[in-house]
């Protein structure tokens, strides 16, 4: 059967970009404006007052310090307090294929690929920019890939859902070389006048490249094995969808953007992911401490420390894990991706590794990979 390799990755960094100071105090103007407007009501108890942010609790909570957004001035502006994006007409590309575009571009050049090459495009990201046409056809057609293409969405662990069903078929046959793209617009997709979380996300695309190991031009990861689980929960939650306009209720509802609760998603996936990394490991017949690197979805700096240590049973070096979440935040599919594009290069012939994802769904995924 064919061994399936990744012989390239890209990621498309916005040039803008918000520090936790910035947004905390556009939070803080907005709160500040929003408790006066309703001073009579929060007096009498039917309004809840807004509470102020804090930089120090943000950075002490999930160890994001600043994010990158398509858009800045729309969502620090306190009357306004979301991205400000230019509506595109039918005949333009779509915002997300020319982020894809960009990551995808760079993940061909590491992989010394045209992209007509390409017989396969798999759109993997948490939200797409509309339901049809896919955008991974937008994407085939922009970059002039052939075959086929199609979107999936399995939120936070889209992008290795998406690895998993792009190796599945380079090794069946019925795909010879894909793209795998996880373009990320979180900023379009937050509640950033929402205190507990409107400094958890931001925007950003990834790409890799996945052909067979034995045409691969250049350094490349065989994937060894990959796994992907689901469970069913509500504590990551979008109600949006196709159906809103026959609820008849088109105001906007603050469950048609992110939802989750922290705390018990912080609590209930650490063991999850936990278990499953040992569990894939386990099966595949290798030891832990064969592992080189942890290329780990990008959500909260505690939950990412609490994950390597169970899984290697020791405190990781940073090396060993690194994190990107402190510049970028939680870009969810692309996140373990970015990881694991700045962080691979220097590894060596026969060096393993894991990359994970884990979110929404609940949903994990763990590719297996070494270096070749
Ligand atoms: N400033 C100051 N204080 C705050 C703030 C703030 N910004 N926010 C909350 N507080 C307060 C709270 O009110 C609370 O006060 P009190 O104790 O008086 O009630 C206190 O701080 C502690 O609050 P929390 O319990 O909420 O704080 P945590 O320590 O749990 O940290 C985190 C919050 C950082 C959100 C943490 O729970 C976490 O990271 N959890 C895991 C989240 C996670 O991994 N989620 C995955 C979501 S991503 C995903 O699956 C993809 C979805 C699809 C993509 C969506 C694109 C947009």
């Amino acid at each position: 059967m064919t061994q399936p390799a990744i012989t390239g990755s890209g990621v498309f960094t916005p040039e803008l970009a918000i520090s936790n100071d910035e947004l905390v105090a556009a939070f803080n103007a907005y709160a500040d404006r929003f408790n006066a407007d309703h001073a009579e009501a929060i007096a009498a108890g039917t309004v809840e007052a807004k509470p102020q942010s804090s930089a120090e609790f943000i950075l002490q909570a999930s160890g994001i310090e600043s994010r990158y957004v398509l858009d800045k001035s729309g969502i620090l502006d306190p009357d306004r307090m979301y991205p400000s994006l230019r509506p595109r007409r039918d005949d333009e590309p779509s915002v997300m294929a020319e982020m894809a575009l960009d990551a995808a571009g760079k993940a061909l050049a590491a992989a010394g690929r045209a992209a007509g090459e390409i017989d396969l495009v798999i759109c993997a990201a948490s939200n797409h920019e509309r339901p049809y046409p896919a955008m991974a056809i937008e994407i085939q057609q922009l970059l002039g890939a052939g075959g086929f293409a199609f979107d999936m969405n399995v939120a936070c662990s889209s992008a290795t859902f998406g690895i998993q069903a792009a190796a599945d078929m380079i090794r069946g046959g019925s795909a010879r070389r894909a793209l795998v793209v996880s373009p990320e617009i979180c900023s379009g997709h937050l509640e950033w006048r929402d205190r507990d979380c409107h400094f958890i996300f931001g925007d950003v695309a990834t790409a890799v490249v996945i052909e067979p190991a034995d045409e691969a031009k250049g350094a490349r990861f065989d994937i060894h094995s990959t796994r992907c689980a689901t469970q069913f929960s509500n504590n990551i939650r979008n109600n949006h969808g196709f159906l809103r306009p026959v609820h008849d209720q088109m105001e906007d509802r603050r469950d048609m953007r992110f939802m989750q609760n922290g705390r018990k998603v912080f609590k209930e996936v650490l063991p999850l992911v936990s278990a499953h990394i040992a569990g894939h490991l386990a099966d595949a017949g290798w030891q832990s401490d064969d592992l080189k690197r942890l290329w780990l979805h990008q959500a909260n700096k505690a939950m990412n420390d609490f994950i390597g240590k169970k899984v290697l049973g020791r405190t990781p070096e940073p090396r060993e894990q690194p994190n990107i979440l402190q510049d970028y935040a939680n870009t969810s599919s692309a996140g373990s991706i970015i990881a694991f594009a700045q962080n691979s290069d220097d590894l060596e012939p026969g060096d393993r590794g894991v990359i994970c994802s884990f979110g929404a769904g609940y949903s994990v995924g763990s590719v297996l990979v070494e270096r070749a």
